[in-house]
């Protein structure tokens, strides 16, 4: 078992309508994570969440590329990128975090994806790859040292943001059933075995003691 201590943070990644069922970018049982991120998040003193956050017509939307459709990819200046349904819209509906979480001790909402021309799945860092969101920074500054991820997607904003998580040094640990992912073209296997490769572990909630 896992007791997360004082220097532990809990990160709830875009846990937001458009990635819930009804959503613009549903993620299939993604509405199943909400339990079960709240039951573990009971056992954290400090929690940090995620809001996906994109301008209207965002360069990662398929509407913004004429002739290209949800789900195909295009090279972008900093790299390849996966084109997505128009999704979580600053300040829209489907941009809003759920309700049903009840998490009221979160002490920071990270907002990411508002530069039009760059997408941003990490909590840590934009698509560019050298773009800061500062989170690492305030983490550090918290004297956190273990990060513990759970939400939504697994094999997008999860995965980057605990691939990230690593890199700045933190312990990692992903909790894989209060996560639900896209798996788009083989990128749930490849997510994991990325992840394992980079020494973030892999665990159940009931793993976690609370
Ligand atoms: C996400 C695709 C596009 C995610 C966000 O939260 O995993 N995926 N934007
Ligand atoms: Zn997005």
């Amino acid at each position: 078992m896992i007791k997360p201590g004082d220097a532990s943070v809990l990160l709830v990644i875009d846990v937001q309508y458009g990635f819930l069922p009804g959503g613009s970018l549903a993620v299939k049982d993604g509405d199943q994570v909400v339990p079960v991120i709240n039951r573990i998040a009971g056992g954290f003193a400090h929690v940090v969440m995620t809001q996906d956050w994109h301008t209207p017509g965002h360069i990662s939307f398929a509407s913004s590329h004429p002739g290209k459709k949800p789900f195909e990819t295009i090279d972008l200046p900093y790299g390849k990128q996966v084109l997505w349904p128009d999704h979580c819209v600053q300040g829209t509906d489907d941009a809003a975090l759920s309700r049903d979480l009840s998490i009221p001790q979160a002490e920071l909402i990270i907002r990411k994806g508002f530069h039009h021309n760059v997408d941003s799945y990490s909590a840590f860092t934009e698509a560019d790859g050298k773009t800061t969101t500062g989170l690492a920074a305030y983490l550090r500054a918290r004297a956190f040292e273990q990060v513990f991820v759970a939400g939504l997607a697994t094999d997008f904003c999860v995965a980057w943001t605990a691939l990230d998580a690593r890199k700045a040094g933190f312990e990692t640990w992903v909790i894989e059933d209060a996560c639900r992912g896209l798996d788009t073209l083989g990128s749930l296997a490849k997510a994991w075995a990325d992840m394992t490769q980079a020494g973030v572990k892999r665990i159940q909630s009931a793993d976690i003691a609370l």
